[in-house]
């Protein structure tokens, strides 16, 4: 696939968006103010060890205070939608009960200020943020927190509906679950299989439950979710990589398709991890199967894999393709995955419509002496994902979004501000906005 320039805008039906992401906790700051409670990436951004640079988000862009510009800004780069993530903490300070009204205030002010931009406003309830009582009883290993989950998203929705464009109940439930209770480098920080599957399960409960309550509030919302994705090739021919690389799919893709489209977790990763299950009860399939009316996909970048028994399922070893360029996340970029993805899912799953929620680059960005941001390999990046839009587009695939991430540099979770996502370049001693030449060249592909 051709990746150093954008493809036709024609091959763009009338109708699709584009536009950008971030999430709460990344870029909002003020994590004290205005009654918002603690959440347990607080907790986790402040124990010594656990973010690269030391670093947290309780400033992070100050965006809770800049919105105004930052809308500016959106609008100025021509966006038409703009995905944000709603803080469970800022709304619930408890995780239930008590209600916080400014918290709320906010975000009507935000998805007011994005209508009168001519912004379309796609809203995320839970991009792992959860609040520190819930996390204290238990977070996403107790199934009350699917319920909690349930009795915040309508809370959001009660006042939010009649504005929001999207729903999605959940950003990568695979990344809270696998990066928090299994590879410890998220919070709650763990390393443990069975709370991993218990949090993905409650994750997928909670989001099915959700789901179920906004429709009673809400029966015209249009709900779905937000996917990571991942594609797996085989490093090598032999039957033993391809099948890992399946394996691997398993544990990524399907794991979170198949329970959320066919209400059964897929019976080969099911036979390797039945021994650490969670409790999953008669009727959880198919809550957590609610049709949806679109699935939103956050693409990176691919597994590149060889079988190595002496690994725990699913025994894949990721290869570097030493060719590819790769950026400052070591991530490969191969915009053919996109594409796999986009008609794989189209094909096997059938979600009524399907946007790219997430995708983008982060690179070694600095403002230069002229005051610019050269960052010609994000545009590459972009461009070249951008072309598999088109050409999945072109096979019927019902695409109708595609977001980057990110809108601005932000707070990168556990590596802290050591990674730039951003379109727009953020100075944080200054908290200075530069967009960079990918988003004066973006803007310019969008008005074209
Ligand atoms: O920054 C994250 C985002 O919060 C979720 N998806 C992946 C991004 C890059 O790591």
């Amino acid at each position: 696939m051709t990746a150093d320039r954008f493809p036709e805008r024609s091959a763009f039906p009338p109708g699709f968006l584009f536009g950008a992401a971030t999430s709460a906790y990344q870029i909002e700051g003020a994590v004290e103010q205005d009654g918002r409670g603690p959440s347990w990436w607080d907790r986790f951004a402040h124990t010594p060890g656990c973010i690269r640079d030391g670093s947290t988000g309780d400033q992070a862009c100050e965006h809770y205070q800049r919105w105004r510009e930052d809308l500016d800004l959106m609008h100025s780069l021509n966006l038409q939608a703009y995905r944000f993530s709603v803080a469970w903490p800022r709304v619930l300070p408890d995780g239930r009960g008590r209600l916080n009204p400014a918290g709320l205030d906010f975000y009507e002010r935000l998805v007011d200020g994005l209508l009168e931009r001519g912004i379309v406003p796609y809203a995320t309830l839970y991009h792992w943020d959860l609040p520190l009582t819930l996390a204290d009883a238990g977070g996403w290993q107790s199934r009350d927190t699917s319920s909690a989950f349930a009795d915040y998203a309508v809370q959001v929705m009660r006042r939010l509906g009649d504005r929001v464009a999207r729903w999605s109940r959940l950003n990568e439930p695979r990344c809270s679950a696998y990066v928090g209770h299994l590879e410890g480098r998220h919070a709650p920080g763990l390393r443990d299989l069975r709370a991993t599957l218990s949090a993905a399960h409650h994750l997928l409960l909670g989001h099915g439950l959700a789901m179920q309550a906004m429709r009673a509030e809400s029966p015209s919302a249009q709900l779905g979710i937000v996917l990571d994705v991942k594609p797996y090739t085989a490093a090598d021919e032999g039957a033993l990589h391809q099948q890992a690389a399946w394996r691997a799919d398993g544990v990524f893709n399907r794991w979170f398709l198949d329970p959320l489209f066919r209400a059964e977790y897929p019976t080969d990763v099911l036979a390797a991890y039945a021994a650490h299950m969670p409790d999953v009860l008669a009727t959880d399939l198919a809550t957590i199967a609610q049709p949806l009316d679109h699935l939103g996909l956050n693409y990176y970048t691919r597994g590149h894999v060889l079988h190595d028994p002496s690994r725990p399922f699913p025994q894949a070893a990721e290869q570097r393709v030493n060719a590819a360029h790769h950026s400052t996340m070591e991530w490969e970029d191969w915009p053919e995955g996109l594409y796999r993805m986009l008609t794989r899912i189209h094909r096997e799953y059938a979600p009524k419509a399907l946007f790219v929620a997430e995708n983008g680059a982060a690179e070694p960005d600095r403002v230069d002496a002229d005051g610019r941001v050269r960052d010609p390999d994000r545009q590459r990046y972009l461009q070249g994902h951008l072309r598999a839009c088109a050409k999945a587009l072109e096979e019927g695939v019902p695409l109708d979004a595609y977001l980057v991430w990110s809108l601005m540099d932000n707070f990168e979770w556990g590596r802290g501000y050591t990674q730039r996502f951003g379109l727009v370049h953020v100075d944080y001693a200054t908290q200075r906005r530069t967009p960079k030449e990918s988003a004066l060249a973006y803007a310019a592909f969008i008005r074209s």
